[in-house]
Formats: structure tokens, C-alpha cells, sequence
């Protein structure tokens, strides 16, 4: 980027012509803008009461968001089964209860499966335990090096540093036992356990592998109608269809006796933040909803245009949104909705949103600015909001209903972001 903090170069776009990317990350480049009030009925006349909340606007955001960004899930009729994979009692050197569960989404000529790795406190054999969940980005066995996690025999991305010089975790997009534990600096495990936490994962290449296979694979395909070969316009793209596994997985904790299900917070890191924040804002039977370095599309202000911009994810990434998005890239100022409405979804519930202050392409303002922004519709259910008017610095969280932190560091999920999560989940979710 040039030192005036402002960039640009041509990309092409599908239907040939070449589009001015422009990128910047100084306050200074962020264009002036006004965002929608989430609270404002298409009338103009402003939500007053908790039920046109839930019955008009609600609905409304909702299918602006599942239509014009993530894709709508199509109606699915499927055969959904829970194969148990594997049970101990005594993991992690007796602090944990482990077990693996295989489910299985099938319909005519297409099965697939998504594995959930579970850890509970061992108590919650007696109590059922709070929880947890979270897709991972390499395998469950990346979580941590306990060699009783099934390796993963999907689909998996090579993340060698060196491509040149490959680590060995992954060869052949499949992963190796050098990869067990390769991710557990982001699973602090044994911590989260001893606050009386249990923990879920899933892979999420499990539910869509990360690469744009024009939809082919992982569950799009459970959703074609006869003569179908890919989504929709307005139907689901990858981070709507890592948001239902999310889902799925709800379904299953519902019916195990050691989770209480009625106690499970969704937390994902970066563009399994924005997965995190697509399945709580649809699914309210997640208490608490957990956004680390989720950024652009996730917890940031699109219309800020700071760091990663739409028409640039959408070019990246062209299977993450559904095909009405990439509608926007010349024009992100027509979409009618912005982020803080996606979090003012998830009101009154819990809701935590997190930066880390060198991760200017995630926008840490433009997160906290979202979340602010979506104060006034937890002030309908009576909420509080942040109880801060300017962001604060690195490394102090602040809020209770909502909160909001900025890490120092860069673009990651460390363990001083899980122990504010729990903090938070402790007077909320669970106090
Ligand atoms: C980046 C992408 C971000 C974020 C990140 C990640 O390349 O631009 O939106 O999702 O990947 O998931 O780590």
C-alpha cells in the first residue's frame, strides 16, 4: 500500500470489464456515509416495541441479508442421523469426557457428513455443561495434539508457509499426523474446560471445502432441485452453508443429555466469525454470539470501505456470498443493509464482538462502530449497550450485554480473547 495509506489496481470482473479496486487503511480515505437505521421500517416510521421487532423488522433484515449477502438456505428435505464415532471418559489426563459424532446429511444420490469433536467438563456427567462452539479452518485434530481426535480424511487447504518447502501437515490436501495440535495455540482446551466450559469443533471444510469449486461439493448440493448444478442468485454460498453446520450441530447438542443446549454460545475466528455471526443472528437458540477478527461482512462496516472491501472479497473469495452480492461491487453504497444491522440481530442476546489492533484489514473501528451502531435496538429489549461513546484502547474490554475488546497483536484467536469470552459468558450465559 503507498504511503498515503490509499491503493488501487484493475481487477477484472465477469463480465469482462476491468473495476477500480481501491483500498486504503487511514481514518482519513474512509468516505463520509451514512448508515441505514436498523430501526427504521421501509414506511420511515421507526420500530417502537419489542414485537414489531420481532415479527416485522426482524423477518425483514433477515431475508435482506440471506438475498443480498450470505444466500438463503434452500428448503432442504433431507435424512439427518447422528452416528456416535468415539467416547472417553477419562481424556485430556482425566479432566475431559471426549467424544466425536459423526452426522450425516443424506438425500437422494448425495450424503455427506460434518464430525463434531466434543470436550466436557467431567461434571457434566452429573450436570449438563455450558458450551462452546466453533468451526475450525484444518481438521478437528488441529485443535490439539490428543491423539484420541479422528484425523480428518477431507479436503484440506496446504497452509505451508513455505509452499516451496511444504510443512508435511497436509500432503496432497489431506491431512498427516504431523497436523494433530498444529492449531492449538487458537483452542486453549484445559482452560476453557477448568472454567466449567465444554468446547465443540468443526471442521468446515467438513461442510464446504475453502475453494471455489462452482459449489460441487460439501452440502450445496443436498439443496438442488432436479436439473439444478449450482445455487441460486440469491441462494447460499459458503459461509451460509458453514453457518447451517453450525446449526446442525445445535440439533444435535438439543438431544445430548450432558450439554445444556439452552447455554451454548457460537464464537468463530475471522471468516468463521462471519459464519459465527450468520448462524446466531439466524438461530436464536444460541444464547451468546462471539465475533473474533470476523471484518469485512463479518462484525465490520461495509460502507467504511477500510482494509478489505466487499468488491475485494467478493473477487478473492467469489464462493463465500451468494452471486446478488458481487451486484454490489460497483456499488456497495446501494446495499440496503450494513453489518450493525446483521449484530442488532442477535439482540437481546449476548452479543461480543473482538479486534486485535495491528488487523487493519479486519477494521477494528469499523467493528466497534457496528456494534455501537447496533445499540439501539438492544436499548428496545431494554439492554444495555457499551457503556463507552469513544473505542477504547488496546487490550480493555468493555460492555456486559455487548462487549467489545481490541487485542493487542495481530490477526488471530488467542487465549486472552478466550478468557474475555468467558468473563462475559460467565454474567451472562451462564450468571
Ligand atoms: C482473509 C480474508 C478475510 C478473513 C481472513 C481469514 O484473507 O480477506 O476476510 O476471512 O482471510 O479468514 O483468516
Amino acid at each position: 500500500m503507498a504511503a498515503s495509506g490509499r491503493s488501487s489496481i484493475l481487477a477484472p470482473l465477469d463480465d469482462g470489464a476491468e473495476f477500480e479496486l481501491v483500498l486504503h487503511t487511514q481514518e482519513e480515505n474512509v468516505p463520509a456515509y451514512t448508515l441505514p437505521d436498523p430501526l427504521a421500517l421501509p414506511s420511515g416510521q421507526p420500530v417502537q416495541d419489542v414485537e414489531t421487532w420481532r415479527t416485522v423488522q426482524r423477518p425483514r433484515l433477515l431475508q435482506l441479508f440471506a438475498q443480498e449477502i450470505y444466500g438463503a438456505t434452500p428448503a432442504l428435505d433431507l435424512d439427518i442421523s447422528f452416528e456416535p464415532l468415539s467416547y472417553a471418559e477419562d481424556a485430556l489426563d482425566g479432566l475431559a469426557i471426549r467424544k466425536e459424532v459423526r452426522v450425516w446429511f443424506r438425500r437422494a444420490g448425495y450424503q455427506c457428513y460434518m464430525d463434531i469433536l466434543i470436550y466436557l467438563p467431567r461434571q457434566a456427567k452429573e450436570e449438563p455443561a455450558p458450551l462452546f462452539v466453533g468451526l475450525n479452518f484444518m481438521g478437528n485434530h488441529t485443535i490439539h495434539a490428543d491423539a484420541g481426535i479422528t484425523l480428518s480424511t477431507n479436503w484440506i487447504p496446504d497452509r505451508s508457509p513455505d509452499p516451496q518447502n511444504p510443512d508435511g501437515r497436509v500432503v496432497n490436501n489431506r491431512a498427516t499426523e504431523k497436523a494433530r495440535g498444529a492449531s492449538a495455540s487458537r483452542w486453549p482446551v484445559e482452560m476453557i474446560l477448568r472454567r466449567g466450559y465444554g468446547l465443540a469443533t468443526i471442521y468446515s471444510g467438513d461442510l464446504d471445502p475453502d475453494f471455489d469449486d462452482d459449489f460441487q461439493n460439501g452440502v450445496h448440493p443436498l439443496g438442488y432441485k432436479a436439473g439444478q448444478t449450482r445455487p441460486a442468485a440469491y441462494e447460499w454460498g459458503t459461509v451460509a452453508a458453514w453457518a447451517w453446520g453450525l446449526q446442525r450441530a445445535m440439533d444435535y447438542f438439543e438431544q445430548d443429555t450432558q450439554i445444556d443446549a439452552a447455554r451454548v454460545a457460537v464464537v468463530g475466528h475471522s471468516r468463521l466469525g462471519k459464519a459465527a455471526l450468520w448462524a446466531g443472528a439466524q438461530d436464536e437458540r444460541f444464547a451468546a454470539v462471539i465475533s473474533n477478527d470476523s471484518g469485512c461482512m463479518g462484525a465490520a462496516l461495509t460502507v467504511r470501505a477500510f482494509g478489505e472491501t466487499l468488491a475485494a472479497i467478493n473477487l478473492n473469495f467469489p464462493a463465500w456470498f451468494c452471486e446478488n452480492c458481487k451486484r454490489y461491487i460497483r456499488q456497495p453504497e446501494a446495499l440496503p443493509v450494513d453489518q450493525h444491522m446483521l449484530l442488532a440481530l442477535i439482540a437481546p442476546r449476548p452479543i461480543y464482538v473482538a479486534s486485535a489492533e495491528q488487523d487493519k484489514w479486519a477494521d477494528p473501528r469499523g467493528e466497534f462502530l457496528a456494534l455501537k451502531a447496533a445499540e439501539p435496538v438492544y436499548a428496545l429489549f431494554g439492554k444495555d449497550g457499551l457503556g463507552v461513546d469513544t473505542m477504547p484502547g488496546a487490550d480493555q474490554p468493555v460492555g456486559s450485554v455487548m462487549g467489545y475488546h481490541m487485542r493487542t497483536g495481530g490477526h488471530d484467536i488467542t487465549a486472552y480473547d478466550w478468557a474475555q469470552y468467558m468473563d462475559f459468558c460467565d454474567s451472562t450465559v451462564i450468571g
